[in-house]
């Protein structure tokens, strides 16, 4: 695919969805392409976005009012769209959209996508769907609005530009964002860093109970639901709290787990060294990258940890 002009062909109804749990990269690359699509097309083209609630802190790059949660006329779309979602059951509610559309897309970045769209267009390489998704318009059609939605892709995939996936060319798009006049310390600072008191004492509870385990090489901690039901917390709100369990000196592997349900844990891996936990999380019926994977596991807390030591041991050997 070069452009997506390409694919759109004689498609008038278009849907766009990104996965559940949208981050900044999904709410970036959805609402890049609703704005690009909406900007360029004809009025009378059919174009929704469908998410599932998105932080607050994404209103910052506009347009998230326009975003859908359901659509009670049943439209059959001539053309669905997929961003940064590895697998089809990702996409959460909007499965049904793609499942009835008459063609599908899939743009994305992870290395663990399943190809699951008519069009795939996957590049492993790439350190974000917008990353991705940037190659496939016209840069002279990126205005302002569509400029600060690519770069809240690439900051949050990125850890603001830290992670190995970070490339030379990630720099030069984020470079051409920049001169556009994209407000890069605000958004760095208002979507990125910034926590609330509460985030904060979460993240300060998880810091202190956090255990070494493996001879120092490993580190973990865990939220459980009466953690999070005291300070009326949502999964969201734990955000950022892997990556400075990951930052811990001598760690090769971080594991944070939350309880989503009873003997039910969401997993998120962090790999410093040689360890690859997209692996691991893969082989827990998970994705990921890398260095940044995650899964659904069952069991007590102890048994869940003590399944992935297992893994982690075999990685590290
Ligand atoms: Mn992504």
């Amino acid at each position: 695919m070069k452009s997506i002009f390409d694919e759109i062909k004689d498609a008038r109804t278009i849907g766009i969805a990104g996965h559940v749990r949208p981050d900044g990269d999904c709410v970036g690359s959805c609402l890049a392409l609703y704005h690009y699509l909406k900007g360029n097309l004809p009025g009378n083209f059919v174009i929704d976005l469908y998410l599932e609630t998105v932080p607050d802190k994404f209103q910052i790059i506009g347009g998230t009012n326009l975003i859908k949660q359901a659509n009670t006329e049943g439209i059959i779309y001539d053309l669905f769209i997929s961003l940064d979602s590895s697998s089809l059951d990702r996409l959460g509610f909007a499965q049904e959209y793609f499942d009835n559309a008459r063609r599908t897309m899939n743009i994305d970045h992870h290395i663990s996508n399943t190809n699951f769209a008519l069009v795939n267009h996957v590049e492993e390489k790439a350190s974000s769907a917008c990353e991705v998704l940037f190659g496939l318009i016209e840069e002279e059609k990126i205005d302002l609005t569509i400029a600060k939605a690519l770069y809240l892709g690439i900051i949050h995939d990125t850890g603001v530009f830290k992670h190995s996936n970070t490339s030379q060319k990630t720099m030069n798009i984020a470079g051409t964002l920049i001169a556009k006049g994209v407000p890069f310390s605000q958004m760095i600072d208002e979507t990125f860093y910034l926590k609330s008191y509460i985030q904060n004492q979460i993240l300060g509870r998880c810091l202190l109970e956090s255990m070494l385990i493996m001879d120092g090489k490993c580190i973990v901690s865990s939220v459980n639901r009466k953690i999070l039901d005291f300070y009326n917390a949502v999964p969201a709100d734990l955000d950022g709290i892997i990556d400075q369990l990951r930052i811990t000196q001598g760690i090769e592997v971080a594991i944070l787990l939350y309880e989503t349900d009873f003997h039910e844990y969401k997993v998120s891996m962090r790999a410093n060294g040689m360890a690859d936990v997209r692996k691991i999380a893969a082989y827990f019926g998970g994705g990921g990258h890398i260095k940044a994977a995650g899964c659904t596991m069952h069991g007590t807390l102890h048994d869940v940890v003590n399944n992935l030591t297992v893994h982690i041991e075999h990685q590290l050997s």
